[in-house]
């Protein structure tokens, strides 16, 4: 007998694949009723596969209670709730590690692209204006500051990333770490204030949720340009509009939003703006990885083996 898992939402088509091999899969996000879905499966699905936006709430493991593993295709698990998997003795997995390059690399390609006119230069050619004159000019990167909020996994690549472009590189998180050889700035107005581009690159849920403050976008300035491809949540996004709109931060290119997919689309209208359908995952090799993860974390619980990536 297979074990029985509900799935949340769609995952990566080989990810799909291994688990209806593997599992019997029920796909909750088809179902139009959800409740009246779930109810009949309570006493049979022993696992909850999800992806790193729809998570699990207290709410999808009282429905499911003998799920005792959630699986999440993400390394940030802010949409699971974390405290209400402890308290049911629910274990949680994540995809650390695997995505890491391909997240730092899509940062760095948004420094790049909004400083050198990347997008605006395409769009610019396309429309024919070209034969009309000349696109306005760039920032340099080479001896720009780049400021980093949040030095984790991620958070490291990227600096190691904007190393090769010679940016002088600063960051700031929660505390100094010792081994780090980059600078860490204690206050992030301070930092903001002192970079080209800030990096948002922590991790998301209540602890930041508007870390990036209207204070902080203030600092960064009108010369500055803030990246985010961590969460919406981290960034006060209203804030981030009306500065825009304002010309009191020079530009932005996000790869996440606070209420995907849904974009503020007063950005549509931005030339200054660069905005990505968050996908600082989404190459084959790295959703593959993901999946893997996924699929062995499952597999290893149901064995009664070690977790291979437990977040608790
Ligand atoms: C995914 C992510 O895009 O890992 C994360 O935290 O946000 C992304 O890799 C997302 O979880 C896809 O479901």
């Amino acid at each position: 007998m297979k074990p029985e898992i509900v799935l949340t939402g769609p995952m990566y088509p080989d990810t799909m694949r291994q688990l209806d091999e593997k599992f019997t899969v029920h796909r909750l996000w088809q179902a139009p009723d959800k409740k009246a879905f779930l109810a009949p499966l309570a006493p049979r699905v022993r696992g909850i596969a999800t992806t790193g936006g729809i998570g699990a709430d207290a709410a999808l493991m009282d429905a499911l209670p003998n799920a005792k593993i959630i699986s999440c295709f993400a390394v940030g698990v802010d949409a699971v709730d974390l405290e209400a998997a402890k308290a049911r003795g629910v274990r949680v997995t994540n995809t650390p590690d695997v995505l890491t390059d391909c997240v730092a690399d899509l940062a760095i390609a948004l420094v790049l692209a909004s400083a050198r006119l990347v997008v605006r230069g395409d769009r610019f050619v396309r429309a024919g204006k070209w034969l009309e004159g000349q696109l306005e000019y760039g920032r340099k990167i080479g001896g720009s500051k780049l400021g980093i909020l949040g030095l984790g996994r991620i958070g490291a690549a990227i600096a190691e990333r904007a190393e090769a472009f010679k940016m002088e590189i600063l960051w700031h998180g929660p505390r100094p770490k010792p081994a780090v050889r980059w600078r860490y700035v204690p206050d992030l107005i301070a930092m903001a204030r002192e970079v080209d581009f800030l990096v948002v690159a922590s991790p998301g849920g209540a602890a930041t949720r508007h870390l990036v403050s209207r204070a902080v976008m203030e600092a960064l300035g009108p010369e500055g340009t803030l990246v985010n491809i961590a969460r919406g949540s981290v960034v006060d996004e209203r804030a981030l509009v009306e500065l825009l709109e304002a010309k009191k931060l020079g530009a932005a290119a996000l790869d996440v939003f606070e209420n995907e997919p849904h974009v503020p689309e007063a950005l549509f209208r931005m030339e200054n703006v660069i905005l990505q359908p968050h996908q600082g995952s989404a190459t084959h090799a790295t959703r593959a990885a993901m999946g893997q993860l996924v699929v062995d974390n499952l597999e290893a619980f149901f064995a009664g083996r070690p977790l291979l990536t437990p977040v608790v």
